[in-house]
């Protein structure tokens, strides 16, 4: 394994930055930046609207998560598409889902109104947390000369 070095994780997450395989559970229009419960109530409402979909045969968006060290971004895996671009600074809330290792979620903060994107990786979440972690730092440590804040 790499050990974390300000240079490595720099150039890691430079330019196009990581790419991951995956699927869109779903977004949901949220009301707090950072509210733990009101995540898991979101979460848990995705989820009910996903099994609803695949009773009807329907399959969850195959997408690209890019993390790179200014966005995130959602591809959609067919075409291509530019689907969703989110600013580093403007994503406020993390969150595991502990019932499946592979998805997790987090929001993200635009005009006063707040997203929750809920994703399922092709492979484990956990590393993909840690990416958004780092690349968080990154872009903090890029912008300024100050320390970079504290990242949960
Ligand atoms: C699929 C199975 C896969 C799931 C897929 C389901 O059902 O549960 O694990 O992919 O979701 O359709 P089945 O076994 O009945 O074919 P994920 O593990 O990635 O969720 P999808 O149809 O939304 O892609």
């Amino acid at each position: 394994a790499h050990e974390k070095t300000a240079a490595y994780l720099a150039q890691r997450f430079q330019g196009e930055g990581v790419r991951y395989k995956a699927k869109l559970i779903g977004v949901d229009e949220v009301s707090e930046a950072h509210d733990d419960k009101m995540c898991l109530d979101s979460m848990m409402k995705l989820k009910g609207q996903e099994h609803a979909a695949r009773q009807h045969g329907l399959h969850k968006q195959r997408v690209w998560l890019k993390v790179s060290d200014t966005c995130v971004q959602i591809i959609d895996e067919r075409s291509g598409v530019l689907e969703h671009r989110h600013e580093l600074q403007k994503i406020t809330f993390m969150k595991k889902d502990d019932s499946e290792p592979r998805a997790f979620s987090y929001v993200y903060g635009q005009d006063r109104t707040f997203k929750l994107f809920f994703i399922k990786m092709a492979n484990l979440a956990d590393p993909v947390i840690e990416d958004f972690k780092d690349a968080c730092q990154i872009a903090v440590l890029e912008k300024s000369d100050t320390q970079p804040a504290q990242v949960r």
